[in-house]
């Protein structure tokens, strides 16, 4: 059946950022929306490649939305030049809104899959990649994410710089989202297809760039499948990324933190937290301070580590995860978190010992601001290994997400 454009009517700015069920049946599964702002220079060839590939695939049976947002370079009318060559592509230009999440959304609202899809526009995504990532969808999979983690994943030639940003974003997001960020291993990802019906009839509301975490906190998705592929190098025009756009981000995992309604036991988690470091720091001035016993560095920071590890597990133990404790009574189960809780411990123990040691005995940092550093550092490994293992081993339902944040 040949592709039929709908009326450029669907899509209005003062609608809210949800997605409706499917009305009318329609020959189009898949929808995948081209978010861009500046890509002139990539639309034409991305357009190409992508319906190269798709009539492969599902002839007759997909459409792509370039989203807009009034792009100075003419992104736009570029787009609507190749609408005679490809019908099956259409083009919303937004005239009062910005950003990239919320381009994509306006561009599901106005498809007509049951399959929803993004895609950037600036070829850094190689569109072959789609070959891989439908039939994870056919088989099954509510989700299908392009992995820059995954087997046989990567990025090209990122400095190291941008590497520690990204993998840095996605550490905070573990912490402050663990059941949202642990369900995947790119959750930053801009690369990914889902089915209709896992999003449809949710309020949405995403903040900046990154889409799939707000797919996977408010979505109803169980099954989720990855595949790996190489981020490209931009070839043509640059990122859109800026300052406001990490600022964007942090603004949106608080929200979902909040939204998500695990704040207690999250707000719980952190003085727990606070409460530990207090203990470290008094103990290890004790301990350590010539003022004070005087002992070495190694024996202070390892006696007053523990101490701390112990306290931090009991006010968890008894009050962050009470609601998981409650479900596993008994000294036996209390030993066995303790058990599992100090083995990882002791592991970051290790690591923030060498910490201190490599920042106050080589670089020459006062030992006090040293242990605080890596604590700030361990912390994140704590977390995220204990909210994995130690008080996970409650059973989760598969879409019950920071369940166990
Ligand atoms: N519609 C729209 N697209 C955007 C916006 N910001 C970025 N994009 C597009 O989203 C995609 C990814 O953006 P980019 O800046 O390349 O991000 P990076 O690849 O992470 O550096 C590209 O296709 C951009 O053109 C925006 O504000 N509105
Ligand atoms: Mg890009």
């Amino acid at each position: 059946m040949p592709y039929v454009a709908p009326a450029s009517s669907t899509y209005s700015p003062a609608a809210p950022l949800q997605i409706p069920p499917l009305s009318d049946p329609s020959p189009v599964r898949l929808s995948l929306v081209i978010p861009t702002y500046n890509e002139a220079s990539s639309i034409g060839s991305l357009v190409r490649q992508l319906c190269a590939h798709l009539d492969t695939i599902l002839p007759g049976a997909y459409e792509l939305i370039v989203v807009d947002d009034n792009s100075p370079d003419h992104t736009a009318k570029l787009a609507q030049e190749l609408q005679e060559e490809f019908p099956q592509l259409r083009v919303i230009c937004r005239q009062r809104e910005r950003g990239l999440a919320t381009a994509v959304v306006r561009g599901w609202q106005a498809a007509c899959g049951e399959v929803l899809g993004v895609m950037d526009g600036d070829l850094q995504h190689p569109p072959e990649i789609i070959l891989k990532l439908w039939p994870l969808i056919q088989k099954g999979a509510d989700l299908a994410v392009g992995s820059r983690y995954a087997e046989s994943g990567g990025v090209s030639h990122w400095s190291l710089g941008r590497r520690i940003v990204s993998r840095g974003a996605q550490w905070i997001g573990l912490v402050l989202l663990p059941g949202v960020f642990s369900r995947v291993s790119d959750p930053l990802s801009g690369l990914f297809l889902v089915r209709r019906q896992c999003i449809a009839g949710i309020p949405l509301n995403p903040k900046g760039y990154k889409l799939l975490i707000e797919v996977l906190a408010r979505g109803r998705v169980r099954t989720i499948a990855e595949v790996g592929y190489i981020f490209q190098e931009r070839q043509n025009g640059e990122s859109k990324i800026q300052l406001q756009t990490c600022l964007q981000y942090l603004h949106h995992l608080i929200y979902l933190r909040f939204s998500l309604g695990q704040v207690g036991s999250f707000l719980r988690f952190s003085t727990v937290g606070l409460s530990g470091t207090l203990v470290d720091m008094a103990l290890l001035y004790v301990l350590h301070d010539p003022t004070n016993l005087g002992w070495d560095l190694i024996t202070s920071k390892l006696v007053a580590s523990e101490v701390a590890i112990l306290n931090n597990f009991l006010w968890n133990d008894l009050w962050t995860f009470r609601h998981v404790t409650r479900l596993q009574p008994g000294p036996l189960n209390r030993l066995q978190r303790l058990a599992k809780f100090n083995v990882i411990c002791l592991i970051g123990l290790v690591l923030n010992t060498s910490l201190v040691i490599l920042l106050s005995e080589r670089l020459g940092i006062h030992y006090l601001l040293a242990n605080l550093i890596a604590i700030g550092i361990v912390v994140f490994w704590n977390f995220y290994l204990n909210s994995k293992l130690s008080w996970r081993s409650v059973e989760v339902k598969p879409n019950s997400v920071g369940g166990k944040s």
